[in-house]
């Protein structure tokens, strides 16, 4: 409720620091080399502290409020991106976006111009969306879909396995990468069933030509268990938790 009205606040507010953007590096399991980064909203609220992400999330999509939201979050995103750049630093990052965000083509119009306003490739830039960002309106939602694909931004399919016809998104949307939904994830280890889902998933979009990540990846035995498998990518406290973007740099650097 008054959320709400404290995101509209500090959203109008364009100086304001209370919104960042942490940051959590994806590893190539084969090679172990940084492939790029995921861009976690954070919340710094003056009286309550952090915001868990996923109620922010939720309170913002009930209004318009999720649109200012995103527009701030995609500019902050690629502004650092291209400040990364500047710096020597090629990352990809990934920008979560949710049912409203898709409606119509202001994204990509706003992608778009920031693409030009900073020369970066296209590349550089990835969008994850939800299968039920999928279901709420399909036909706008592919429109955009097909908008960014044209312009050359990638798509993820996040929290795969979690949703609905999966098996048709898979088919009709020009994905680049699909993301197993770390519920099944963290249970690989231990987990014959989890195993298993996780292994299929793993074989059904390799065998599409996507690309897999792993999220949630939080010990040695998963993340062997996941190279054998071929699962091309990883992410997770493993490796590295979501940090603020100058974090990541000396985490880089350490890596390396
Ligand atoms: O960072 P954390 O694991 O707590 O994120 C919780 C949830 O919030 C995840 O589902 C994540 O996808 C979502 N989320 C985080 N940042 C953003 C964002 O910038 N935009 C949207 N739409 N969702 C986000
Ligand atoms: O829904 P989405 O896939 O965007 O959510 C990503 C969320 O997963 C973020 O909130 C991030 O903080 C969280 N996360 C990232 N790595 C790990 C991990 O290894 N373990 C757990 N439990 N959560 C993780
Ligand atoms: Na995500
Ligand atoms: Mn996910």
């Amino acid at each position: 409720l008054s959320l709400l009205a404290d995101l509209r606040r500090t959203l109008d507010h364009t100086g304001s620091r209370e919104i960042t953007m942490y940051y959590q590096p994806q590893i190539a399991i084969d090679t172990g080399e940084v492939v790029g980064v995921e861009a976690l909203l954070r919340w710094r609220h003056p009286r309550h502290g952090m915001v868990d992400p996923e109620e922010l999330i939720r309170v913002a999509e009930q209004s318009a409020v999720m649109r200012l939201l995103t527009r701030r979050v995609v500019d902050d995103v690629i502004e650092q991106v291209a400040k990364w750049s500047a710096a020597g630093l090629d990352l990809r990052a990934a920008v979560n976006v949710s049912v409203r965000d898709l409606h119509d083509g202001e994204i990509v119009d706003q992608i778009a111009d920031l693409l030009v306003r900073y020369s970066l490739p296209a590349e550089r830039v990835q969008l994850e969306i939800t299968e039920s960002a999928l279901m709420a309106d399909p036909r706008r939602v592919l429109a955009t879909i097909a908008r960014l694909d044209k312009i050359g931004v990638a798509i993820a399919l996040d929290d795969f396995g979690t949703g609905y016809s999966s098996m048709q998104h898979l088919r009709r949307l020009p994905l680049a990468e699909v993301k197993v939904d770390r519920s099944f994830v963290l249970g690989m280890a231990t987990d014959a069933d989890d195993a298993a889902i996780v292994r299929s998933v793993i074989e059904l979009a390799g065998a599409l030509g996507l690309r897999v990540v792993a999220e949630g990846v939080e010990d040695e035995r998963t993340w062997r268990l996941l190279h054998a498998a071929g699962c091309h990518v990883a992410q997770g406290w493993f490796y590295a938790r979501p940090m603020p973007a100058e974090e990541l740099v000396a985490w880089l650097s350490r890596y390396r």
